[in-house]
């Protein structure tokens, strides 16, 4: 029933389809419908439903395809490997630390997405983007804040570039539309124990991008790119678009051209924000954030420079 319910959706695909012709065509419920739509759209099909209509097809099924990311991607990376549902991405490489420079691990789902200070990633199935990436740098003393700071730039242009949204960046690790939370990075890294040089490397990026309703706790806070805009967004793209321009910027590091991205796509440069260092909180204007990625604050004429920590926009 689920293939040729699916056939005759594609068939009038943007047309509605009515539930009762669909019941009677089956000869089964109208429960029974709904049920196997229900199915489909856990498996990625992108189905409209309104009372009396009945149902229409609005976009297939928008799979990971790992063979047309590898085509379309930098020889920077090396393998890609994609899991249905997955703990975290980031938890995956953390384990499997031995694999090469520049392995990819991407997901549908993941049921123990993670933010920093081990908070939850909310990344629920054919949603979004959760991909991690595996580095071994050759420098042994990279600048985890610059490394953030270019992810971010990555993940922000890759946005901005395709989509009609005007996405900013939030220090040091947010990207917003509309001072919503559109992507989360989370940076990992592990040291060698006697050099204290960095032994490997993990950039973990969650991306909400089809339309979707948030849980009470993030519907305030949390938005996706589809949310602000009314195209159907491929996935597939974006991962491309997001590894390439994220290669591009790391390859090239050294020239400071993407903190210029970074300043100029910022959403609290010359704002107030709350910041809390050391678990005090206190309020000041952005001044400036610096080639390293430092923010700097203007608390009541003394400047107050912040390489870690929180912010609040107020
Ligand atoms: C982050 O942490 O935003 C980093 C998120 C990194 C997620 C990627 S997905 C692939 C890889 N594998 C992982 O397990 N993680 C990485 P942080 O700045 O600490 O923000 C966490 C906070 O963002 C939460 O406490 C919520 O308030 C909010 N949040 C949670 N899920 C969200 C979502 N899907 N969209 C927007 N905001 C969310």
């Amino acid at each position: 029933m689920r293939n040729k319910l699916l056939k005759i959706l594609q068939e009038n695909k943007n047309e509605f389809v009515n539930g009762n012709e669909l019941a009677k065509l089956f000869d089964v419920s109208k429960m029974a419908i709904s049920k196997q739509v229900k199915n489909l759209r856990n498996d990625g099909y992108i189905i409209e439903s309104k009372p009396n209509k009945g149902y229409r097809l609005l976009h297939n099924k928008d799979s990971i395809d790992i063979d047309y990311i590898s085509s379309k991607i930098d020889t920077f990376y090396s393998n890609i490997e994609f899991f249905k549902t997955i703990d975290s991405t980031n938890n995956y490489l953390k384990i499997n630390n031995q694999l090469k420079q520049g392995h990819i691990v991407i997901a549908d789902n993941q049921s123990e997405g993670r933010g920093r200070s081990n908070r939850k990633f909310f990344s629920p199935l054919n949603s979004g983007i959760y991909l991690s990436i595996l580095l071994k740098p050759k420098d042994s003393v990279l600048n985890l804040l610059k490394l953030t700071s270019l992810t971010a730039v990555a993940v922000n242009e890759a946005i901005k570039e395709h989509y009609p949204v005007n996405s900013q960046i939030k220090w040091v690790n947010d990207i917003l539309i509309d001072n919503k939370k559109v992507s989360g990075i989370l940076l990992e890294a592990s040291l060698e124990m006697n050099t204290a040089n960095l032994e490997y490397l993990i950039i973990g990026i969650g991306i909400n991008v089809h339309k979707q309703k948030f849980p009470d706790d993030l519907k305030e806070i949390a938005t996706s790119i589809e949310n602000n805009c009314d195209l159907y967004i491929s996935r597939n793209e974006l991962i491309v678009s997001v590894l390439n321009n994220l290669s591009e910027i790391y390859n090239d590091m050294n020239n400071s051209i993407y903190m210029d991205k970074y300043r100029n796509n910022s959403a609290i440069i010359n704002k107030k924000i709350e910041y809390t260092i050391n678990n005090k909180t206190s309020n000041g204007i952005v001044v400036k954030i610096d080639n390293m990625g430092h923010l700097h604050i203007n608390d009541n004429n003394e400047i107050i420079i912040m390489n870690s920590g929180e912010i609040k926009m107020i």
